[in-house]
């Protein structure tokens, strides 16, 4: 009817001056409202949800509409709100009601709701300056148990060596712990920080190499002071310590190393002279054999090279010269003598009885050159190593002197009875 100016608007205005018929026309509409959970923080500025390309946020919802039945309309949840920063956030879990969907275009045919759910999510900061930390930082579901976790020790530069020494936390985290592990339940934004020392390497070892074991070799903390003390070492002598090269000085010991980084100490020992000298059974040294008591000659040494057989020689007492040629050795006597495995000759019988009247000398051959090398070759430590004695010779010796004695007493006597005359 073309009287009526708005067939839109629900009010029109009609001039009753004839029969009129005025129709009104009605469409079936559907009421839909769409809402949100989980998502509580409020008002959030941020859009939530846009619907036909309108935005809303968390406040201005639940919103109703009335569309058209068989009318197409948009929605779209967004999947991630953050409320803070790197602290807490909503995540869409599902949409439930007249949609399943985060997003659709659906065609209107009955009333209803569609809501978006929502799920909150806090950030876990973890940091660590070594190391793969398990987990790394992100977003975890509030709720979740978490078992968190390091790899210790991480090997840095040679020498270096990082090691985890516990973590320190806030939030759901526990403040701190000294292991390399810890659980938690994440109820609110948290951090972890893993802890790291630095350790070197410390390494001891000796010239000669081999010579000694100093437990203090190892990883040290860093700036650590480690006192290293040259252990006594048989047949040598400590000289100095070294460290990276470096002399500390005749004879100083112990001395300390700062850890600084990593180092490297050497103990110098100088070997001591060889000795060699002729003894009983039992080790003592002896240096007279009684002929009739059927001794047996033995040698002890020390200082010798460890674990060697040496050329031995029991020969009769010479002045011994550079180079000479070492004399014939004594009938029946032995060749060679054993170190162990520190350089000693344990006593070892080298002239079993019967032994023969004289004055010897023994000599070790170093060099097996079958010559007399001086400092190379070891003497007994006596002029004449040994002699083999009569019985009794202490007691005849005794009575020559004695006879001696009374002879020059006469003589004085004879002197003074001329000097008399
Ligand atoms: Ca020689
Ligand atoms: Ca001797």
């Amino acid at each position: 009817m073309s009287e009526i100016s708005n067939p839109l608007s629900s009010t029109a205005s009609v001039l009753i001056d004839k029969a009129k018929t005025v129709t009104a026309n009605y469409v079936l509409q559907h009421k839909i409202v769409f809402g949100q959970s989980g998502a509580y923080e409020l008002p959030h500025p941020d859009t939530i949800l846009a619907i036909d390309g309108v935005n809303y946020d968390v406040g201005k919802l639940p919103a109703s509409f009335w569309y058209d039945n068989g009318s197409d309309h948009t929605f779209y949840y967004e999947k991630s709100l953050v409320v803070t920063a790197n602290k807490k956030a909503y995540v869409w879990t599902s949409t439930t009601g007249l949609s399943t969907a985060q997003s659709e275009s659906i065609t209107v045919s009955s009333s209803g709701n569609i809501t978006g759910n929502y799920k909150t999510q806090y950030y876990l900061t973890v940091t660590s300056t070594h190391g793969t930390p398990n987990p790394s930082s992100g977003w975890i579901d509030s709720g979740t148990s978490i078992a968190a976790s390091i790899d210790s020790p991480i090997s840095g530069p040679t020498g270096t060596l990082y090691v985890c020494a516990g973590w320190r936390g806030k939030g759901s985290v526990p403040t701190s712990g000294s292991n390399t592990s810890t659980t938690f339940q994440l109820n609110t934004p948290s951090t972890l920080a893993w802890n790291w020392n630095t350790q070197y390497y410390l390494t001891v070892s000796s010239d000669p190499l081999g010579l000694i074991n100093v437990p203090a070799e190892g990883w040290c903390d860093q700036s650590a002071n480690v006192t290293l003390t040259a252990p006594a070492v048989t047949d040598y002598d400590f000289d100095h310590w070294t460290i990276d090269g470096a002399s500390q000085g005749k004879g100083a010991d112990p001395v300390v190393v700062t850890m600084s980084a990593a180092h490297t100490a050497t103990a110098h020992y100088v070997r001591v002279s060889p000795t060699l000298q002729s003894c009983d059974s039992s080790g003592i040294e002896k240096n007279a054999f009684d002929l009739r008591q059927g001794e047996a000659v033995y040698v002890k040494g020390s200082g010798f090279s460890p674990s060697t057989t040496h050329t031995i020689h029991v020969v009769n007492t010479v002045v011994w010269v550079e180079g000479m040629d070492i004399p014939p050795r004594i009938a029946n006597t032995s060749t060679t003598v054993m170190s162990d495995s520190s350089g000693k000759i344990g006593q070892t019988a080298v002239w079993d009885a019967p032994l023969t009247l004289g004055d010897y000398d023994i000599i070790v051959d170093v060099n097996m050159n079958g010559k007399y090398d001086q400092g190379i070759d070891v003497l007994d430590v006596e002029q004449n190593a040994f002699s083999v004695i009569p019985e009794f010779s202490m007691s005849l010796s005794l009575l020559m002197l004695m006879l001696a004695v009374l002879l020059s007493a006469s003589c004085v006597k004879r002197t003074k009875t001329l000097r008399r005359a």
